[in-house]
């Protein structure tokens, strides 16, 4: 199984570097000849509604901006997208973007880039890596700052009571910024009141089908949940159906808090399966684009492009459900 994704993840490279290979040879620092900016896009997956969104974004708004667009899926794996950038470097294509499936080791492949001098567009999700030299930007949400407006909610309604509050998290992908600062954000709302108790903790990889898998599990370990914190609404949804399947109703025997706010999670908080969602949106592609173009031509960009976002009770994903994009 592995052995085929990363033949497929190989051939579809390849398939982009021999592209890549008919065009004018021009490249990093030299400019196409027609003018036109090739952006290398190095995309996390296909793991849940936010990426579909944010990866459709991508792909039209480069469209709309007449970028050339080579764009590889890394099926959630650090090598697989490592290998997209070299190869973008390879291809001397104008800029590189990418959303870091995880937060450590970009730096060598990053001082590859570098030294071809090919700027670099981190969008999504950050590194850790302490040489901001290494990237022009970074384009995202604040994802502390969700994991506390999460908190917040939960503090909220529990207001007045002094009975233990039992939680369950569900994780995304274990050691990417989303996770990491989710859980963080969370943690230190939380921690003001020792009442809220994480009773346990664990990745569900940003998936439907993990999300419910490892709920199943909690369910069976613990008879006492109170809270579901999810860090994405797929993880959510599919701890839904476990929920479900357990006999119990979600949203009221166990209270549920995701983050993300696609139309499926949106649908799950109006029915009163979810009871809150921290928005985050994906819809990064136009200002991307600005952001590509900007670093093409050599001008100063902002360190950091920070998304707003808002969050949803039920009665607020009633009113915003006709008009959702994604
Ligand atoms: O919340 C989750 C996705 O990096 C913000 O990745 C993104 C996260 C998003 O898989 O659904």
């Amino acid at each position: 199984m592995l052995k085929r994704i990363s033949a497929v993840v190989l051939g579809g490279l390849l398939a982009t570097a021999l592209a890549g290979c008919g065009g004018d040879g021009g490249g990093a620092g030299s400019g196409d000849d027609d003018g036109t900016i090739t952006l290398g896009f190095a995309q996390v997956g296909a793991e849940s509604g936010w990426r579909t969104a944010n990866t459709k974004s991508i792909q039209d708004s480069a469209k709309e901006a007449g970028i050339e667009l080579q764009f590889s899926d890394a099926q959630q794996k650090q090598e697989n997208q490592i290998r997209a950038i070299r190869s973008y470097i390879t291809q001397k294509v104008d800029v590189i973007a990418f959303s870091p499936v995880v937060e450590s080791g970009w730096d060598t492949v990053l001082r590859e880039a570098k030294d071809a001098n090919i700027p670099v567009i981190l969008t999504d999700r950050a590194i850790d890596s302490p040489d901001q030299t290494l990237y022009k930007t970074f384009i995202g949400s604040d994802f502390v700052l969700e994991g506390k407006k999460a908190g917040e909610w939960l503090v909220a309604e529990y207001q007045g009571t002094t009975e233990p509050v039992n939680i369950v998290e569900l994780q995304g992908t274990t050691g990417s910024a989303p996770a990491n600062d989710r859980r963080d954000g969370f943690a230190e709302v939380i921690k003001a009141d020792p009442k809220f108790k994480v009773i346990a903790s664990q990745t569900g990889e940003f998936t439907r089908a993990k999300g419910k898998e490892v709920m199943d599990a909690f369910l069976k370990a613990h008879k006492d949940i109170d809270v579901l914190y999810a860090h994405n609404d797929d993880m959510g949804l599919g701890a839904i159906e476990a929920i479900e399947g357990a006999g119990l109703k979600p949203g009221v025997d166990i209270k549920i808090i995701t983050v993300d706010a696609v139309k499926d999670g949106m649908q799950a908080l109006a029915d009163g399966k979810i009871n809150f969602i921290v928005e985050c949106s994906p819809l990064l592609g136009p200002q991307l684009m600005e952001l590509v173009k900007k670093v093409d031509a050599g001008e100063s960009v902002p360190e950091r492009v920070i998304t707003e976002e808002t969050t949803f009770t039920q009665e607020q994903a009633k009113e915003a459900l006709p008009n959702r994009q994604y």
